[in-house]
C-alpha cells in the first residue's frame, strides 16, 4: 500500500476491510456485507497532522529513540471451578508479604559462613525485599531522572515514559512472553487459559503504535497470528475480556489503518497476508462474547465460556452481574457493528441500556448489581467506585461516539451528574476537599465518606462532558455555554485536587486503593461553602492531612490509571500546566518506588505507605495499556488523538467517533418516569 504522507487512510481500503470481515459472518452474511459497503464511515482527518512542525519534531524524536534501541488474583482470574473471573476491583486476597525475614531467623543452621554472606547481602540492601531499596537510585538514573534540568522539556519527559514502557515490555518479553500474568520481581508468569489469552500483549498493542515501537509491535503481531486462539474451553469475565481484548484489538485495527506511519508493519498493507488480523481476531472473540447476552432480560451474564459460546451467571452476588460490567461493553460492540455492518452487535448492547433505564434509577444513580434473569437491580448500594464507575463513563462516551446524535445518553449523564451532586458530593473536615462519597445502603441512608481510586476517572470525564472534547476556552465561546457548565468545570477541578491529594498523602507519592475522609456530621450538601487549599503543604503535620484517612487494608497501589487519565483530560481541556506537572511528579514516584532492579520492569505495591514500600510482584496489563499511555499523551502535543475526534474506551483504547449512517439508530426510548416507589435496600 502506498503510504499517505498526511496519515489520511484511504476510505475505500477501510470499507474493503469492513466488507471482508462481514464476509465471515455466518448468519446474514450477504445482508451485512451489503450494509458494510454502504457505510458512511468517515475517518477523522486531522489525527495527528503529519505535515505540521510539531509532528516533524515528534518523528525526529522517535527516530532518535529507535536508534537508541529504542488477573491480578491468586489462582488466576480465569481459572475454572469456583474461582470464576472476578471483578478486578474486588479486594484481592493478599499474597504473603514480600518482605524477607531477617537473616538471623532464617539462617540459624547454616553457620558462620552463611551468616557472613547473608550479612553482606543485608548490607547491600538485599533483604529489604522490595524494589526501591535495590533500585531506586539506579531506576532514577537509567530513566535519566537522577538530575533534572531547570528548563522543563515535555518532549524529554515523554521520552522517559517511552523508556519506562520499553523497560516494562522488554522484561515481560524476557521472562513472561505470551503469558497473561507477569510477576516482574520473581520473573515468573502464568496463563489464565490453557493456551493463553494474550492479556498483556493485546492490551499493549495501541500503546506500542502510539510510541512507534515497530520491532516490539512486530513480535506482538507475530504472536497473535501464530499463537492466539479464542477456541479454548475457558470461562472468562465478559467485561474484562471486552474492554481489554476486544477493545485492544479494535483500537489496534483503528490506529493501524488511521496512522499507517506509526510503527508501520508490512502485514498491515492492503492485500498483504494477515492484513485484517486485528479485526478478524476481534470478530471471532466478539461472536463468543455475544453468548453472554443470551439471558432472559438481555443483561449480559458476568462470564462466558469462550470455547462453548456459553454465558454463565456469577457464582457469587446471587448470580447478579455488576452494573458497571453490564453497561461497559457498548463502545466496543457498537464500533465493531460499524466496522462489520452487523447490526446484531449493536442491538445486543443497546438493549442493556434500555433494561437498566426501565428500572428508573432514582436521580440517575444505579445500584451496583443487576440480575441477568429479571433485569432488576439487586440491593441499593450506590457508588462510583468498583462495580458502578464506568456505567457513568459510558453514558457520556456513547453520546460522543456517535457524534452526539443520541441525546438519550447525554440526558442520562446529566441526570446522573445531578444525582451525584444531590446525594454523593460532600466536603471534608477541616480543609474542605470535595469528595464523591458512597451510599452503601441506598439513597435514604447515610453517606460513607470513602472514595476508591477508581472514582478518579470522574474529574476528567466531567470536563469531557462539559466541552465534548473541545478546550474550555473554545467551548466558552459557544452559545451553548451555561452556568451549569461553569459549575461542572468547577466540580471537575475540585475533584481533581482531591484525587491528587490521595497521592500527596502517601509516603511513596502513590495513591492507596481506597481513601476515607473526615467529614462533618451531618456531611455538608454540595451547595455548602468550601475551599480546599490550593497547595499541599509538605509538612508531615500539615492541616490538610487531617482530612485524609487510609486504612492498613487499603494501602496497596495497583498501578491504576484513573488519576493520570483525569490529569490528561484536564490538561487538554483547561490548558492548566499544573496538571502536567502533577503527572510528571506521579511518574517520578512510579520510577522511584515501583521499578524492579536491573531494568526488570515495574510492579504493583502491597504497601505504598511505607518507605521502602512492599511489593505485590505483579504488573497489571493496564500499566501498559492505560497508565503509561495516559502519561505519554499528557506529555505529547495536543494534536495526538484530539479529544473532539475520538473516544477512549474505559481501558484507554482509542476508537473513532462516527456517524451512525442508515444502518444504525437509537432503537429505544426512555419510558415516562413513574412516581418514586418506596424502595427498600435488600
Ligand atoms: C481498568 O481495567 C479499566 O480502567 C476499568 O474501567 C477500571 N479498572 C481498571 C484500571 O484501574
Amino acid at each position: 500500500m502506498i503510504r499517505d504522507p498526511f496519515g489520511i487512510h484511504n476510505k475505500n481500503v477501510f470499507k474493503a476491510t469492513a466488507f471482508r470481515a462481514a464476509q465471515n459472518i455466518k448468519d446474514a452474511a450477504a445482508q451485512a456485507g451489503a450494509n458494510a459497503l454502504e457505510m458512511s464511515f468517515s475517518i477523522p482527518k486531522n489525527v495527528p497532522n503529519f505535515a505540521d512542525s510539531g509532528r516533524a519534531l515528534e518523528d525526529r524524536a522517535w527516530a532518535a529513540l529507535s536508534r537508541r534501541g529504542g488477573g491480578v488474583l491468586n489462582g488466576g482470574m480465569f481459572e475454572k471451578s469456583d474461582s470464576l473471573p472476578m471483578y478486578k476491583d474486588k479486594p484481592y486476597a493478599y499474597a504473603p508479604s514480600m518482605r524477607l525475614r531477617p537473616w538471623w531467623q532464617r539462617k540459624k543452621v547454616l553457620g558462620i559462613i552463611t551468616a557472613a554472606v547473608v550479612f553482606f547481602l543485608y548490607l547491600t540492601g538485599f533483604f529489604s525485599g522490595h524494589p526501591r531499596a535495590r533500585t531506586s537510585e539506579s531506576a532514577l538514573s537509567w530513566l535519566g531522572l537522577a538530575q533534572e534540568k531547570d528548563q522543563v522539556d515535555w518532549d524529554e519527559r515523554r521520552k522517559h515514559v517511552v523508556d519506562a514502557f520499553e523497560v516494562s515490555w522488554d522484561a515481560y518479553e524476557r521472562y513472561g512472553w505470551g503469558k497473561d500474568e507477569f510477576h516482574p520481581v520473581s520473573k515468573t508468569s502464568k496463563n489464565m487459559a490453557p493456551k493463553g489469552l494474550g492479556w498483556i500483549i493485546i492490551d499493549a498493542l495501541d500503546t506500542m503504535m502510539l510510541m512507534n515501537q515497530t520491532s516490539r509491535l512486530r513480535h506482538a503481531r507475530e504472536w497473535l497470528s501464530t499463537s492466539l486462539t479464542w477456541d479454548q474451553d475457558q470461562d472468562v469475565n465478559t467485561f474484562e475480556t471486552t474492554i481489554r481484548m476486544l477493545g485492544g484489538l479494535l483500537s489496534a485495527h483503528y490506529l493501524s489503518n488511521e496512522f499507517p506511519d506509526l510503527a508501520p508493519l508490512t502485514e498491515d498493507d492492503e492485500g498483504a497476508d494477515g492484513e485484517d488480523l486485528y479485526l478478524e481476531k476481534a470478530r471471532d472473540l466478539a461472536d463468543r462474547l455475544l453468548s453472554a447476552f443470551e439471558s432472559e432480560s438481555g443483561i449480559p451474564y458476568a462470564s462466558v465460556n469462550l470455547g462453548e459460546y456459553k454465558g454463565l451467571p456469577s457464582h457469587s452476588d446471587g448470580g447478579a452481574s455488576s452494573t458497571a460490567e453490564a453497561t461497559t461493553l457498548q463502545l466496543e460492540f457498537k464500533y465493531l457493528a460499524k466496522l462489520t455492518g452487523e447490526k446484531n452487535f449493536w442491538d445486543k448492547v443497546e438493549k442493556v441500556m434500555e433494561v437498566i433505564d426501565d428500572n428508573q434509577p432514582e436521580d440517575g444513580l444505579v445500584p451496583i448489581y443487576v440480575y441477568a434473569t429479571t433485569g432488576e437491580f439487586r440491593g441499593g448500594n450506590i457508588r462510583l467506585g468498583s462495580r458502578g464507575d464506568s456505567y457513568y463513563e459510558y453514558l457520556i462516551k456513547q453520546y460522543l461516539q456517535t457524534n452526539k446524535k443520541e441525546p438519550v445518553y447525554q440526558e442520562m449523564w446529566n441526570e446522573a451528574l445531578e444525582g451525584v451532586r444531590k446525594h454523593l458530593v460532600t466536603y471534608t473536615e477541616p480543609s474542605g476537599f470535595t469528595i464523591i462519597a458512597e451510599r452503601p445502603d441506598g439513597l435514604e441512608y447515610p453517606l460513607s465518606p470513602k472514595m476508591d481510586h477508581l472514582v478518579c476517572f470522574m474529574p476528567g470525564t466531567i470536563a469531557l462532558a462539559v466541552t465534548d472534547g473541545l478546550t474550555e476556552a473554545e467551548a466558552r465561546k459557544l452559545p451553548t455555554w451555561s452556568k451549569k457548565k461553569d459549575d461542572d468545570m468547577q466540580l471537575a477541578r475540585e475533584l481533581m485536587q482531591t484525587c491528587w491529594g490521595m497521592y500527596k498523602y502517601m509516603k511513596t507519592g502513590l495513591a492507596a486503593e481506597i481513601t476515607y475522609f473526615n467529614t462533618y456530621n451531618p456531611p455538608p450538601a454540595a451547595s455548602a461553602p468550601h475551599q480546599a487549599p490550593a497547595e499541599f503543604d509538605p509538612d508531615p503535620n500539615a492541616e490538610w492531612r487531617k482530612d485524609f484517612i487510609v486504612h492498613s487494608n487499603d494501602v496497596h497501589n495497583l498501578q491504576r490509571p484513573e488519576t493520570v487519565e483525569s490529569l490528561f483530560y484536564m490538561w487538554r481541556i483547561t490548558g492548566d500546566v499544573k496538571y502536567r506537572e502533577w503527572g510528571w511528579e506521579m511518574f517520578k514516584s512510579f520510577a522511584n518506588y515501583t521499578a524492579v532492579e536491573d531494568r526488570g520492569g515495574f510492579t504493583s505495591l502491597l504497601d505504598a505507605n511505607t518507605i521502602p514500600p512492599t511489593v505485590k510482584d505483579n504488573m497489571e496489563s493496564f500499566w501498559l495499556a492505560e497508565t503509561l499511555k495516559y502519561m505519554y499523551l499528557l506529555f505529547s502535543p495536543n494534536d495526538l488523538l484530539p479529544l473532539d475526534k475520538i473516544v477512549l474506551n474505559t481501558e484507554a483504547h482509542p476508537f473513532p467517533r462516527f456517524d451512525m449512517g442508515p444502518l444504525f439508530s437509537t432503537g429505544w426510548q426512555r419510558k415516562p418516569r413513574t412516581p418514586k416507589a418506596s424502595k427498600k435496600a435488600e
